[in-house]
């Protein structure tokens, strides 16, 4: 496909770009950190999202490259906004492909040299369904990372079939429900009880809670009385390039 040919000179020439949502803490609505969201400027097709290049980048073996440019970018942006915000984190996203990969750590740790930042201001978000194909590498890549420490959060919490056992085991910082539950969670026969039970859960294991897709002020307050650390949506912001995050942090503080 040509699509691997351009995909790969769009990492070499940088044609990728970073958009930032923020993680709005609860109740008081400090930020606290930041989710990284790649995006490709193609020079024909305009800004394609990820879920245009990232499952092929997956299947090519060009995610490793992608992830690197990710980290190296997301960090660089960082270690500029702490100057202002030192307590400012970023969350990069990492795929499943590059979960299972012992080199991981490796290329976590170089992009932290590269950029001079600090592993404690990086969150690493690994979604549920990367810890099924071989849960107990992915276990030991975790463990590689937190030890550094570097944060861990759980993404798309619910979608999977995390055990419990597993879960327990894990070095963990952060769960985040999935959207669909957050989406229903007034509506749907079972959702409040699913979104109840997971923050109690996450509690329990001494986790923060974060609520993602939350688009409305009635579904924030309802995950306000269930006791949500953060919440992230469309209701606050949708993912923006950096200068206009930081317009909005600058606003919203
Ligand atoms: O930004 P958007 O909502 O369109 O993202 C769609 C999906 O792409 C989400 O599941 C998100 O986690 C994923 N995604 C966004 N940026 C990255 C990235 O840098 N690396 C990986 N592996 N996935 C990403
Ligand atoms: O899987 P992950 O959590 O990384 O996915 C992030 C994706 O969710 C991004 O593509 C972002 O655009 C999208 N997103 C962020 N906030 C909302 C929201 O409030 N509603 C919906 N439907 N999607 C959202
Ligand atoms: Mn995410
Ligand atoms: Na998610």
């Amino acid at each position: 496909l040509a699509m691997i040919g351009q995909l790969r000179s769009a990492i070499d020439n940088d044609e990728l770009r970073l958009h930032y949502q923020p993680k709005v803490g609860q109740p008081d609505g400090h930020v606290t950190c930041v989710e990284a969201l790649v995006r490709w400027q193609h020079p024909d097709r305009g800004l394609l999202s990820p879920d245009k290049f990232v499952p092929l980048a997956e299947q090519t073996g060009l995610i490793d490259d992608l992830t690197r440019w990710v980290l190296t970018a997301a960090l660089r942006q960082l270690t500029v906004w702490r100057r202002a915000r030192p307590d400012l984190s970023v969350a990069v996203n990492i795929s499943e492909r590059s979960m299972n990969h012992l080199d991981l750590p490796q290329m976590v740790f170089d992009a932290m040299n590269d950029t001079g930042a600090e592993a404690s201001a990086l969150v690493l978000e690994i979604t549920e369904g990367a810890l099924v194909t071989d849960p107990e590498r992915a276990g030991v890549v975790m463990q590689h990372l937190a030890g550094a420490g570097v944060r861990l959060s759980l993404d798309d919490f619910g979608e999977g079939f995390t055990s419990l056992h597993t879960l327990s085991g894990l070095p963990l910082n952060e769960l985040k429900i999935d959207r669909i539950f957050v989406n229903d969670v007034l509506n749907g026969p079972n959702d409040a009880a699913i979104v109840r039970s997971v923050v109690e859960l996450g509690h329990n294991l001494n986790l923060q809670v974060v609520a993602e897709g939350v688009e409305t002020a009635e579904i924030l307050a309802l995950l306000n009385q269930m006791g949500v650390n953060a919440a992230q949506g469309y209701y606050f912001s949708p993912p923006l390039p950096a200068e206009e995050i930081m317009d909005w942090l600058a606003a919203s503080t």
